[in-house]
């Protein structure tokens, strides 16, 4: 028997539909200064381009000079939504974990020094043949769409984006790799000139993380190009991230530069700080608490408010298949898939 069943965020329109999230190309000029008409009621700070000084302009300010603006925005895909209000654009580009510009959340004035053209990536390992390709021309050839998905941080708090970018999935399959890749590795951009944070040499850089083919190839996992339908700050991973929600946000890793397939489980940047807080699968669990605080709840950016955390982050009719059979995905609890 066939059963068509609603998504469980399916919702009425109007409830996930703030700021941002229709904006069409005229509305996205004006709001970065660039439309001929003053925006109205947005502070000069927040959408001055950056025309003199990378400093002076606001949060946006690279976003406005950023060679693929004219893509955007891209179509929204409706098969991804959620049941909570989008979180206001300007908490998500001035409210950060970016450790190569710092270990605070306020690092979005520091991390405009990231440059993002030009930016190759490569792909190599088992894959049919090595490529690097610029980020423009892979921008030409992946299936472009807007998905609105939750991030939960493993630090406890959880906003709600407007994502713009590809399928994971189209990308493996232009990397076409072989039949004994069994991880995909991912690799952040090393340039401790330009980061400051990459020069704390505590800190294991360059940025790892990776995932199982399973995982990379499932339809949730999405590479992150833009944000609120224009193209990513860099303080937010520009130009080229990953967004698996279902995960800790830790896995969700930025300014990517190199995609490895591999038949070894990857390494990761924070299980190499401390494996016995992070973890290589970092599923959100509420019923499993970190060592130092509990994961039952998060913080809502920009309600102010505390809302109840969820399995898989709320996307486990996604995704729970993918670890049906390991021993430890349903109670008692294997701590290692849930950290
Ligand atoms: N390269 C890199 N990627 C990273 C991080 C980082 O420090 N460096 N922090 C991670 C963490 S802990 C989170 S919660 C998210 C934050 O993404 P946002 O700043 O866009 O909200 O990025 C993830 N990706
Ligand atoms: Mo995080």
């Amino acid at each position: 028997m066939l059963i068509r069943q609603k998504p469980s965020w399916e919702i009425k329109e109007s409830e996930a539909t703030p700021e941002g999230v229709y904006r069409n190309r005229r509305q996205i000029l004006q709001d970065l200064g660039l439309g001929g008409l003053a925006a109205s009621g947005a502070p000069a700070f927040w959408f001055s381009p950056s025309s003199k000084s990378k400093s002076a302009g606001g949060p946006l300010a690279e976003v406005a000079t950023d060679p693929s603006l004219k893509l955007y925005p891209f179509p929204r895909n409706k098969a991804y939504g959620f049941k909570r209000p989008v979180t206001p654009e300007k908490i998500v580009a001035t409210y950060n974990n970016f450790y190569e510009f710092g270990s605070q959340k306020d690092i979005w004035q520091a991390a405009q020094a990231l440059k993002i053209r030009p930016w190759t990536i490569a792909i190599d390992g088992l894959v049919e043949k090595p490529q690097i390709i610029g980020i423009d021309d892979l921008l030409k050839i992946m299936p472009k769409e807007e998905r609105l998905y939750r991030h939960r941080c493993v630090e406890a708090w959880s906003i709600a984006v407007p994502w713009s970018g590809f399928a994971l999935k189209a990308l493996v399959a232009f990397a076409k790799p072989l039949a004994s890749a069994k991880f995909l590795a991912m690799r952040g951009f090393e340039d401790p000139a330009m980061a400051p944070g990459q020069n704390q040499s505590w800190y294991p850089w360059p940025y790892v993380e990776g995932l199982t083919m399973a995982e990379a190839t499932n339809d949730l996992a999405f590479m992150v190009t833009g944000m609120y339908g224009k193209p990513l700050p860099p303080q937010n991973g520009a130009p080229l991230r990953l967004a698996v929600p279902w995960k800790y946000g830790f896995k969700s890793a930025k300014s990517l530069v190199r995609f490895t397939f591999t038949d070894k489980m990857p390494e990761t940047f924070w299980s190499r700080v401390d494996g016995s807080e992070y973890g290589f699968w970092a599923n959100v669990n509420p019923e499993v608490p970190h060592p130092r605080w509990s994961q039952a709840s998060e913080r809502e950016l920009g309600a102010g408010k505390r809302i109840p955390t969820k399995l898989y982050n709320g996307y486990g009719a996604e995704v729970a298949s993918l670890y049906a059979n390991m021993p430890g995905a349903t109670p008692p609890y294997n701590r290692k898939l849930f950290m």
